[in-house]
């Protein structure tokens, strides 16, 4: 690992970037190459099951709502001051893909211990050229190198976290072909998101009122019932399991008798869905608190009631 000889004045570039990218200004191909480069070294460290310490305060999609990402620093308080658990979903049909994937993987890069990146099913080449990133990418550089840059580098991103040995913490859920986190722990995750199996299941699954094992109408991933959850829990000695990936009124919802919590962070979704966002912040005595927030005020986005997608992954 290579952080071992970075001292304090070896950070200056790079909170430079951090400063610049706060103010929603990219960075350039470059600079986006560099940070990539030692973000890589520091993920393929990572476990597929990366434990995490409490305090952390657990984030769910951001979907490049940008100006919603800074106001929930506002909220949640700053990196490295308050420490962050985010399950994935930073890019595809907001705005500003590249400004919040770049501010976060810059923040991880600056900050290793105090950030933990996992990936969604957003994180992927595949989805990025349907719902905006690629489309994003090569407006503001004329080309597709940050693109491919950032996707390479998505392969690296953990699948899961593990806060305390009992919040287990992933971007869609459980998988039939998953019955330990020992299971997880022992595949190579660096690949594109695969169609079917295991991975692709922890990135794409919902849990479901319905008992047992469903199809999903997503296309990919399972549902999955109550008895499901209750199961894994209790195998592999959890107290909840929390998820992203669906978009949720309040923010956040309780589901299975609070075995499975799902978070959403992108407040007024695709900047018309209407809803709140939240955070949940797990402190040092394992208590939750979940913090809802509204949209930050509009700066000058383009009139979105015209350019509204079609449909919500
Ligand atoms: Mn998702």
């Amino acid at each position: 690992m290579s952080i071992d000889v970075i001292t304090p004045n070896s950070h200056g570039n790079l909170d430079e970037e951090i400063a610049q990218l706060m103010q929603c200004k990219p960075l350039s191909e470059q600079e986006v190459r560099g940070l990539c480069e030692k973000a890589k070294e520091i993920l393929m460290e990572e476990s597929n099951v990366q434990p995490v310490k409490s305090p952390v305060t657990i984030c769910g999609d951001i979907h490049g709502q940008f100006h919603d990402l800074a106001e929930l620093f506002r909220i949640g308080g700053k990196c490295p001051d308050t420490n962050y658990l985010f399950m994935g979903d930073y890019v595809d049909r907001g705005y500003y893909s590249v400004e919040t994937v770049t501010l976060l993987v810059a923040l991880k890069v600056r900050y290793p211990q105090r950030i933990t990146i996992l990936r969604g099913n957003h994180e992927s080449r595949q989805i990025t050229q349907v719902y905006g990133f690629y489309d994003e990418c090569l407006r503001k550089y004329g080309n597709a190198n940050v693109w491919k840059t950032f996707t390479d580098l998505f392969d690296y991103f953990p699948l899961t976290a593990l806060v305390e040995s009992e919040i287990f913490c992933l971007h869609g859920g459980l998988s039939p072909s998953i019955e330990t986190l020992d299971n997880i722990r022992n595949f190579d995750r660096v690949q594109e998101v695969p169609h079917e199996g295991p991975m692709c299941d922890l990135l794409w699954s919902d849990p479901d009122d319905r008992c047992g094992w469903g199809i999903s109408p997503r296309g990919a991933g399972y549902t999955f019932g109550q008895d499901i959850s209750e199961q894994f829990n209790h195998t592999n000695n959890l107290k909840l399991i929390a998820r992203a990936h669906q978009l949720v009124m309040e923010g956040f919802n309780w589901g299975h008798e609070q075995k499975v919590v799902t978070i959403f962070s992108a407040p007024n979704y695709c900047y018309r869905c209407g809803n709140m966002a939240s955070i949940l912040e797990v402190d040092d005595c394992r208590g939750h608190t979940f913090i809802q927030f509204e949209p930050a005020p509009r700066r000058g986005e383009p009139d979105v009631t015209r350019r509204t997608p079609d449909y919500f992954l």
